[in-house]
């Protein structure tokens, strides 16, 4: 039950919660456009027509957020870092006084360099994005490095890859299928590259965040079973292996672009932590000759796989089922895949979309899940922090301002961006204060 203690989690553990600059950040007008801002003005893209022009305010208003973070009582704030903003004169204050105003709550900056909201005028699809990624990666450690331990690379390259460049349903748009992916070589390539950089600037930890779901094959048939693995190589494995194997899943090495060995050594430079994203899994069986969907995504009957619902579990208003054991085998499945290879875990997010401030939906599903990573400790996996997504209710992509995964309510149309803490933040500062407590 939500009301019990939790298990208690091991000394020094991180909890955190996470945001976006895109989704959060607004003041567009003070920096340089991103493929969101191109993608957003396109008729269709965006469920509620919503753009991210202001989003949270959370440019002008970090303040707030610095003072719900300290009221929660987390050890660290994941945000992200704007490469359109840094690009921008001036861009790379807000960061610096975003950091300061952390470290003066006590809480440890965390950002992530890139996710999703690459400048308009570059492409994932050619290789000199991965150095100009570099390039920015410098300046931002050169600015920050000083007060800034904890770096993350790259959010969610899969997501990134297969949403933004196969399907065309995030920013870029595009629907290149399979000839999406020199886009995950070269994000991939700009997170090696990010990672000499990071350690040149002095860094120590540094990871990336992966999604990861179970891929669970819709019967035991081999047609099933052949979809299940192909979707579980392109959408886990792709983006997993080359980071800490230094090569890709059978078959994909041939579609991607360039001297992709000597990429690859690049690519599987060493990491201090490996940050994992999770959800929910995917039922995954053979083409039906027919669209499929998950939640919110269509997949084309064209695809060799084809995805269903998975049934008799609660569902998050984004229609995603809700599978705490899921993260459990996300976690002991990497251990057994990777091994020694494996860096210490963390969660960079887990999350849910729910309505309404009173989101007792909410707090079940972040206490089953917690239970889940606790499980995973239990059977030997050495994770090591936890961040929930998210603070705040924010721009979520390509459905607008519909799905709210805050632990704050934010209210959209008031011009202050009024902030109202949830149930389920009341519930996490209680359980951060048991932590705390058995910490001493
Ligand atoms: C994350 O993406 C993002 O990092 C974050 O910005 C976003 O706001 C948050 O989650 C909530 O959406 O389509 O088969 O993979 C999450 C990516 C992609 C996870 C769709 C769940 C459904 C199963 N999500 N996925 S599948």
């Amino acid at each position: 039950m939500a009301a019990d203690p939790l298990p208690s989690f091991p000394p020094g553990f991180l909890w955190g919660v996470a945001t976006s600059a895109h989704q959060i950040e607004g003041a567009a007008d003070l920096r340089e456009r991103s493929v969101w801002d191109v993608f957003e003005a396109r008729p269709g893209s965006i469920a509620d027509g919503s753009t991210a022009a202001v989003a949270c305010d959370s440019f002008h208003r970090h303040r707030e957020d610095v003072e719900l973070l300290a009221g929660l009582g987390v050890d660290a704030y994941r945000f992200s870092v704007s490469w359109p903003r840094v690009d921008s004169p001036g861009g790379l204050d807000h960061y610096d006084r975003l950091v300061d105003d952390l470290l003066a709550a006590g809480v440890r900056p965390v950002p992530t360099l890139f996710h999703w909201d690459l400048p308009a005028s570059l492409d994932w699809l050619e290789r000199d994005t991965a150095a100009r990624f570099a390039g920015y990666v410098e300046r931002v450690a050169g600015r920050l490095g000083d007060r800034v331990h904890s770096w993350l690379t790259l959010n969610e390259p899969a997501e990134h890859t297969i949403l933004g460049h196969a399907l065309g349903v995030h920013a870029p748009g595009r629907t290149l299928m399979f000839d999406a992916l020199p886009a995950a070589h070269h994000q991939l390539l700009a997170h090696g590259l990010a990672v000499r950089a990071l350690r040149a600037a002095g860094a120590a930890d540094i990871g990336i965040a992966n999604s990861h779901g179970p891929t669970w094959p819709l019967s035991d048939r081999e047609e099933d079973l052949a979809a299940a693995d192909l979707y579980d190589a392109v959408m886990n494995r792709a983006f997993s292996d080359p980071v800490l194997l230094g090569s890709y899943p059978d078959g994909l090495a041939e579609l991607m672009p360039g001297d992709v060995e000597a990429d690859l050594k690049v690519i599987s430079e060493p990491i201090d932590r490996y940050g994992v994203n999770y959800y929910a899994p995917s039922l995954v069986g053979a083409p039906t000759g027919e669209d499929s969907a998950y939640g919110t995504l269509e997949v084309p009957a064209r695809l060799p796989f084809s995805l269903h619902d998975i049934e008799g579990r609660p569902r998050t208003a984004f229609g995603w089922p809700v599978v705490p054991e899921g993260l459990t085998e996300v976690l002991t499945g990497l251990r057994d895949r990777y091994g020694d290879r494996l860096p210490p875990v963390t969660i960079t997010e887990n999350g849910c979309s729910y309505p309404g401030l009173d989101d007792q939906d909410r707090i079940a599903y972040l206490d089953s899940h917690l239970r889940a990573l606790h499980r995973a400790l239990e059977a030997g996996v050495d994770v090591r922090g936890y961040f929930v997504w998210s603070l705040l209710d924010n721009y979520e992509w390509a459905e607008g301002y519909q799905q709210r995964f805050g632990l704050v309510h934010v209210d959209f149309d008031s011009p202050e961006r009024t902030r109202t803490p949830k149930a389920s933040y009341a519930w996490l500062r209680d359980r951060l204060r048991d932590a705390l407590r058995a910490r001493r």
